[in-house]
């Protein structure tokens, strides 16, 4: 991209509506603008790092073998009125009337849709276990909306559902999500630890909440640094495969051993007895939450399978949330620094800026051409007709892991500088040298 002719409104202000380090960010780095409370516009930069989340999002997804699908935004209120939600959800459900009187909602949520859509189709014990997702648009009319896109009104959610035969069939859909959800963050370069926690509106007896470190998050949290050596991704031995039941229990079970809790169900006398030096305590964002929750929805909705006699089962259900949207600024709490952002290689929206400091010089400007034609999409080719000191804190601001930097003299001689935004570290190297460093 070609930043003299984008859509990436920066500004140079801290805007005065924003309270925390990385709503001021997106705003600044021109990622989002706000259309009304708690509802936002992705702007060309903001959009690239969404579907970056989006992309490790699935394929850890269809990896674990989960399939995926897309339900609507807006649903019948009908359905809610046969699980039974409908009344007590509240305020927070946004409720429409269609032309012909009949109330519709817009989805905060999809228990009952994907639970009808299973009752339609699934007939067979034979067809369990499946696993359901959608990336999906979600509305909540939160009471405080706040800090940008972490607690929107309107938001993009990964919601997963499972269907399986009995509890034991459940546990071992459970725990394959969990596992998927730790190799997603470890993805996203975040340390995300699984606590136990309160199922609230959506109900069920079995439920974890994955949670970031970040000071501004909105829960105290207290947990085992053990959580932070466990290298969830790796396949070599002491590795978890979430296609073994084994390895699943022997994963759960480190899950579960090492303390974490956030201050809700914080336990004074067992954190104590947690080593001095492995105690980590801080503040929380939640980035994702898992429910067990039987047959809550199944039952009153009479989803149900023929077992192998003949006689109905009815399926034990899960469900599986991922704050797609919410990521986006909780990546950017967890890592920024006074310039702006720190983008993890996997979800910067360019891997690396060209910075042209002397536009019109044609040394300079045939080695950025020719930078940027090799390096097309990934980069943003910083071309403005502006000084080196604005192009530099705009590079920064914005948070590319690389910045291709393109003088005068250098041009010359035909070299360029490389910096490394997350360590400021620069060498002077051939551009074929710079590119080879990038793995470009
Ligand atoms: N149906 C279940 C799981 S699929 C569910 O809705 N779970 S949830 O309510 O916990 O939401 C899942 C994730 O969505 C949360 O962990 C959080 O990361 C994100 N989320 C929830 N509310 C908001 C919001 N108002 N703004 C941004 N993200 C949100």
């Amino acid at each position: 991209m070609r930043l003299s002719h984008s859509f990436v409104p920066t500004l140079k202000e801290t805007p005065s509506e924003a309270q925390i380090a990385s709503h001021r960010l997106m705003l600044r780095a021109g990622l989002v603008r706000q259309t009304s409370a708690g509802i936002y516009a992705w702007l060309p930069v903001g959009f690239r790092v969404l579907k970056n989340i989006e992309r490790i999002v699935r394929e850890e997804q269809n990896a674990a073998g989960a399939q995926e699908i897309l339900m609507p935004t807006i649903q019948p209120a009908e359905l809610w009125r046969e699980s039974g939600r409908y009344d007590g959800y509240g305020k927070e459900m946004l409720r429409i009337v269609d032309r012909h009187d009949r109330d519709m909602l817009y989805g905060p949520t999809n228990e009952e849709v994907v639970t009808d859509l299973f009752r339609q189709s699934v007939k067979s014990y034979r067809e369990l276990p499946q696993i359901l997702y959608h990336i999906q648009w979600k509305f909540r009319d939160e009471v405080r909306p706040r800090f940008g896109v972490m607690r929107g009104r309107e938001f993009l959610m990964k919601d997963g559902y499972s269907f399986d035969l009995d509890y034991a069939g459940a546990v071992v859909s459970y725990r394959k999500m969990m596992l998927t959800y730790m190799r997603t963050f470890q993805r996203m370069g975040l340390k995300a630890i699984p606590m136990e926690a309160e199922s609230g509106p959506i109900g069920g007896d079995l439920s974890h909440e994955f949670i970031i470190l970040a000071p501004t998050g909105e829960s105290q949290v207290f947990y085992d640094a053990a959580f932070e050596e466990i290298d969830y991704l790796s396949q070599a031995a002491g590795g978890f495969s979430h296609d073994n039941a084994t390895d699943l229990e022997r994963f759960f079970k480190e899950m579960t051993t090492h303390y974490a809790a956030t201050d809700e169900k914080h336990d004074a006398t067992k954190w104590a007895q947690v080593d001095a030096g492995r105690r980590r305590e801080g503040r929380g964002i939640e980035v994702g939450h898992i429910f067990y929750f039987g047959t809550q929805y199944s039952k009153p909705m009479g989803a149900t399978v023929a077992g192998p006699d003949g006689k109905p089962i009815i399926p034990e259900m899960g469900s599986y949330g991922i704050g797609v949207s919410r990521l986006v600024g909780a990546v950017i709490e967890a890592s920024h620094d006074s310039a702006g952002i720190i983008w993890p290689d996997s979800l910067a929206p360019f891997k690396a800026a060209i910075l042209n400091l002397r536009l019109g010089d044609a040394a300079c400007d045939a080695l950025c051409e020719a930078l940027y034609a090799k390096l097309g999409s990934a980069a943003l080719y910083d071309d403005r007709e502006e000084r080196a000191g604005a192009k530099f804190a705009d590079a920064d601001l914005m948070g590319h892991p690389w910045q291709i930097i393109v003088g005068p003299r250098g041009a010359a001689a035909g070299k360029v500088e490389l910096k490394r935004r997350a360590t400021g570290e620069r060498l002077e190297l051939s551009p074929e040298d710079a590119l080879a460093r990038i793995g470009a």
